[in-house]
Formats: structure tokens, C-alpha cells, sequence
């Protein structure tokens, strides 16, 4: 006897119904974070795990598959074969090399443009429509060397980019004025790293934008103490590392919070890595770096065309200047 009576004028089931499938490529610690977001908020029929360590794989599958009745329903895969990941709205690449003792910078990002090579293109042939949403460091380089290898329009290649950074500058603000940090809008736009800038014109808490609240009460502010809590947002991720070995939670909610804006069609704007070539007089090559951009089913929409001080613009000119010099040296 089959476990349910059917039922006689049942109609088929809707072919018009959205499916949403989303990969993970690498699931390490922040592979995984990203997965667990996914799930607990509800963001995918079908995720798809894959890495290629098989074990550690088929744990962390198991694992997720035994919270199903604490969770929304989604189908977990993995497996270390790309046809896992077949017919995916969106691919988040995590997979990374990690740092041997006293490596360069520039041999590891040399290993993980190898390591690329083997993952673009079996995603892109399994998923020719997908949506690349880069995570791995160093992020605009490698959204760069994405764009390259998938052959994708750049509005469909992502990087992660100063979501991550906006935030920990979003919450440092919140934190000082003990607010929501969701009420504070500021912008850390550039490299997603040291050369980042952060955008202090931009910083509005309730609607109220700060610099010029504290010019009007004339609120003695001192350049050095925003050039502090700049800095601070650049140590963050070094302290989190140091102190538990990388980092994880943030950078999952974050990707989670890009990967909704993109496939339930927000359009919200995020800060994220895009193809920034003639944009706030970026000239010269093809350059990755974060711009505030609007995100929506079709991937990057638009980029915000953000007022920025003469200071901020040769500042974003120097980061870009920085991501080149990286990009150059591994002639692509
Ligand atoms: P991890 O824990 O070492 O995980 C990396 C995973 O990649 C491992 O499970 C590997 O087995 C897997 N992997 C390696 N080679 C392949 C391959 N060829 N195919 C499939 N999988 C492979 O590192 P963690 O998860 O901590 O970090 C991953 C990457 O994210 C690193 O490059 C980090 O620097 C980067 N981050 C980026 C952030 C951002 O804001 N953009 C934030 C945090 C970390």
C-alpha cells in the first residue's frame, strides 16, 4: 500500500514553481559557514556541496542532513565530481590554498590560480548560466581570474569583495553609538584588504549623515580617529585569526546575505567586486574591486554612482593600482 492515499483531481505539480539550487565549491571552515547560513535562512531547494577531500565531505553532508527536521526543507548533495553541482542558479567558490610557513603572498595566490583552472571550468560546463559568486583571497584577483576562465559577462561574476569589511565598519559605528547596526549605511568600497577605502561621506545612521551632523553642532572630529576606526576594520580580520585560526561566521552570513539579494532579486546594494575598468577614472585594465552595485537575478545590474572627494578617488586609484600590480604578475 503506498503511504499516502492519492488524492484523484490532484494537479500536477506547478512546472512553473522556482527551483533554486546553489553550490558550494570548498568546505572548509568557510565553505561551510556559508552552507549552514544558506540553510537556516532558507535560501535553496538543492545545495550542493563540493570539495575534494571525500571524507571530510561526506561528514559535513551527513552532518547538515541530520539537522533536516530542525531546518526549512533543501536536498543536501556533495560529492567530489562536478556533476554535483549541475544546472546551479549560483556557485560560490571558497576552495583556497592554504599558506605554507614563510610562502609569499604571490606564490600562494599563483597556487590558488591553479587551483582555479580545475575549478571554473567544470562548474561553468555543468552550469552555463550560473551565477559566480567568489569568496576565496585573494578575492579580486581571483574574481578577476574567474571572469577570465568562465568566459561569463562580468555581470555575472561576483566577488565577495568589502561586503565583509562594510560590515565590521558598520558594526565598529553601531557599536560607538549604540545603534542597530542595520540603521548605520557606510561603504568601504576597493581591495578587499589593507588598501581598502572607507567612504566617510557615505555614513548615514537613521538617514542622518554623520560628518555633516558633526559639522553643523560643530563636533570637533579628528581625521585621525576615522583613519582608526578604518584601521581597525583592516585588523579585524587579523585579530579573528590570530586568535581562532581564520575567520568564518561573518564571511558566511555575508556571502548568505549576497547569494538572497541575487536570487530572490533584492535589489539591494551591496558592496561587492566588480569589473570597475572606466569607473571613478579607473582607466587602464580589467580590475576587480569592491563598488557599491545593485544585485538582482541578473547578477550585477549597476554600479552606484557614489559621490567620492577628490582624496577618496585617488585613494580607490591607488587600490586599484595595488590589485593590478598582483594581476600583472601572473600573466593571465
Ligand atoms: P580551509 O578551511 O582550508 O578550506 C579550503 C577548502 O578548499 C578545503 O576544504 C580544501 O579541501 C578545499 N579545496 C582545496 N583544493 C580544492 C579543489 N581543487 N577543489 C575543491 N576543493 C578544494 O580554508 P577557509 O575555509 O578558512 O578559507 C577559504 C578561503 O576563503 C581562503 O582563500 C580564505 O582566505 C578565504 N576567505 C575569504 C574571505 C572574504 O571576505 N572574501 C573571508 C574569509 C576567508
Amino acid at each position: 500500500d503506498a503511504f499516502f492515499a492519492p488524492i484523484s483531481d490532484a494537479a500536477p505539480p506547478s512546472s512553473t514553481t522556482r527551483h533554486i539550487k546553489i553550490s558550494v565549491v570548498g568546505t572548509g571552515n568557510v565553505g561551510m559557514a556559508i552552507a549552514q547560513t544558506i540553510l537556516t535562512q532558507d535560501l535553496a531547494d538543492e545545495l550542493a556541496l563540493l570539495d575534494a577531500k571525500a571524507d571530510k565531505l561526506r561528514g559535513e553532508m551527513l552532518d547538515l542532513q541530520h539537522a533536516a527536521a530542525f531546518l526549512p526543507r533543501t536536498k543536501i548533495l556533495a560529492s567530489t565530481d562536478y556533476k554535483v553541482t549541475a544546472g546551479s542558479d549560483l556557485c560560490i567558490v571558497t576552495a583556497g590554498a592554504r599558506q605554507i610557513n614563510g610562502e609569499s603572498r604571490l606564490n600562494l595566490l599563483q597556487r590558488n590560480v591553479a587551483l582555479f583552472r580545475q575549478i571554473i571550468p567544470p562548474l561553468v560546463e555543468h552550469s552555463p548560466d550560473t551565477l559566480l559568486l567568489i569568496v576565496s583571497n585573494p578575492v579580486d584577483v581571483l574574481t578577476y581570474v574567474a571572469w577570465k576562465l568562465s568566459g561569463f559577462p562580468s555581470s555575472r561574476v561576483i566577488g565577495s569583495g568589502t561586503n565583509l569589511d562594510s560590515s565590521r565598519f558598520r558594526f565598529l559605528i553601531a557599536d560607538h553609538l549604540d545603534v542597530n547596526a542595520q540603521d548605520v549605511q557606510a561603504y568601504i568600497v576597493g581591495e578587499h584588504g589593507d588598501s581598502s577605502v572607507a567612504l566617510w561621506s557615505s555614513i548615514s545612521v537613521g538617514g542622518v549623515p554623520i560628518l555633516s551632523f558633526l559639522e553643523k553642532n560643530a563636533i570637533a572630529y579628528e581625521k585621525e580617529t576615522l583613519e582608526n576606526i578604518h584601521k581597525a576594520v583592516v585588523d579585524c580580520a587579523y585579530e579573528v585569526i590570530s586568535l581562532k585560526g581564520y575567520t568564518s561566521w561573518a564571511i558566511g552570513y555575508s556571502a548568505a546575505n549576497l547569494a538572497r539579494s541575487l536570487l530572490r532579486d533584492q535589489r539591494r546594494i551591496h558592496p561587492v567586486s566588480v569589473l570597475a575598468k572606466g569607473l571613478h577614472g579607473i582607466d587602464g585594465e580589467d580590475v576587480f574591486l569592491s563598488l557599491p552595485a545593485l544585485l538582482g537575478r541578473g547578477g550585477v545590474l549597476g554600479v552606484t554612482n557614489v559621490h567620492l572627494t577628490e582624496e577618496e578617488t585617488e585613494r580607490l586609484k591607488e587600490s586599484a593600482r595595488t590589485i593590478m600590480e598582483v594581476q600583472n604578475q601572473l600573466g593571465l
